[in-house]
């Protein structure tokens, strides 16, 4: 008969503090953060880290194998979710890495968006091809006119060309994997593209010439774009044999923006009655290493493509706290949320280590977009564009 250790007082006591811990940080009320720039608030507190993972998730709670009550199994960080509301839950499937470095997926539902955002017991079981994956992450869900829920994410693999002494060269390509509840996944192959490596990839919500479009961000090399780089457009026929064979640039790289070095979209774009309102995150090179930003842009309604608006610069940088964790000065995002009464929720990570919350309206999105000059390319053009500004307000500001 096996005989069960009683928990000492010392682990009975360290877990009810643990779990008390735990219970105030998932509970906490978030509170909108005043004087923001009028297009989007910011939220005090991030709404995903690693300590937001269940504690059953990191810990041994069996007193007979870890009497000390000590942490097995550490988190890294929580970032980069996909966000999809499904009636009145607000659902993140965020990227949680381990202390191993391996990401893999969880959904965390939150009643209101905003706070109290709690992880579903156990993270997502993600069939694998026949080529398994290393690493999974960064997944966009996409709520296709098919009627199904597409989660689509950068699968990563070593790079079979490598030499044996290369232990870091790594192949980036766009994995695929569809549901009805975010529960059952099941696995399509991944994504073939005329690119060798791929990230950043999203499904388009809707069929274009009756095939699903891919947004997509080619890429010679995993950190590098190479010749690459660029948002890319493609379509495909099948999406259980998911091949592209064109790829045009919807959104390049250009030299001196916020988007020098690559770019890629984030979340699948919102439709709005002006065109498809994309999210997207730029990054340039700096002495103190890569800065990622958030910027807007519109394409076609009808041709999703052809991009109509482009606000410039950034319309999110990382702030404060946000600009320091394991990869610092990031910030990115793969999920946002059109509510029902037009506010839009953005959800972003920030420095790859925790998940944050940012609201805004369609309208004022849309404002935002219609209504930025476009990046003027060079600094007398800039000065132009804000010197019309400025005589406009100094006009404005002699009136009685
Ligand atoms: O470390 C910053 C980001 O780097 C990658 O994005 P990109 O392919 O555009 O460089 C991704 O690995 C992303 O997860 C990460 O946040």
């Amino acid at each position: 008969m096996e005989v069960r250790m009683a928990p000492t007082e010392a682990f009975a006591l360290r877990l009810k503090r643990l779990e008390a811990a735990y219970e105030e940080l998932i509970t906490r009320p978030n509170e909108p953060l005043p004087d923001g720039n009028g297009i989007i608030t910011r939220y005090r507190y991030p709404v995903l880290t690693a300590a937001h993972t269940p504690i059953f998730w990191r810990y041994d709670l069996n007193p007979e194998t870890n009497p000390y009550l000590m942490e097995r199994m550490g988190i890294n960080a929580v970032f980069n979710p996909g966000a999809i509301k499904l009636g009145d839950r607000y659902l993140l499937v965020a990227r949680v890495e381990g202390v191993d470095r391996k990401s893999f997926f969880a959904v965390a539902e939150s009643p209101n968006g905003i706070d109290n955002f709690r992880f579903w017991d156990e993270p997502i079981v993600l069939p694998e091809t026949d080529d398994p994956d290393v690493n999974v992450y960064d997944m966009r869900l996409t709520l296709h006119e098919d009627g199904w829920i597409y989660g689509v994410f950068c699968t990563e693999r070593k790079d079979p060309k490598a030499p044996p002494t290369d232990t870091t060269a790594a192949m980036a390509q766009c994995g695929i994997a569809r549901t009805k509840d975010l529960k059952t996944w099941e696995r399509l192959p991944d994504l073939k593209t005329p690119s060798p490596q791929q990230r950043n990839c999203v499904l388009h919500p809707e069929f274009v010439d009756g095939k699903y479009a891919f947004y997509t961000r080619p890429q010679d090399d995993f950190i590098e774009a190479g010749s690459g780089g660029g948002i890319g457009w493609g379509l495909c026929a099948d999406i259980t044999n998911p091949v592209i064979t064109e790829e045009r640039i919807v959104d390049p790289r250009v030299y001196h923006t916020i988007k020098e070095a690559k770019n890629g979209l984030g979340p699948p774009p919102i439709k709005t009655p002006h065109g498809w309102l994309h999210l997207a995150h730029g990054v340039r090179n700096t002495a103190a290493g890569l800065r990622y930003v958030l910027y807007l842009f519109m394409t076609a309604l009808d041709e999703p493509w052809r991009v109509i608006y482009a606000p410039g610069g950034y319309f999110m940088a990382p702030e404060g706290e946000e600009r320091v964790g394991d990869v610092s000065n990031v910030l990115f995002c793969n999920g946002w949320i059109l509510d029902d009464d037009g506010r839009v929720l953005i959800y972003y990570a920030s420095s790859d280590t925790r998940c944050h919350v940012a609201t805004s309206t369609l309208d004022r999105l849309l404002d935002y977009v219609m209504h930025t000059p476009p990046d003027g390319g060079r600094s007398a053009v800039c000065v132009q564009q804000r010197l019309e500004l400025i005589r406009r307000n100094l006009q404005l500001l002699k009136r009685p």
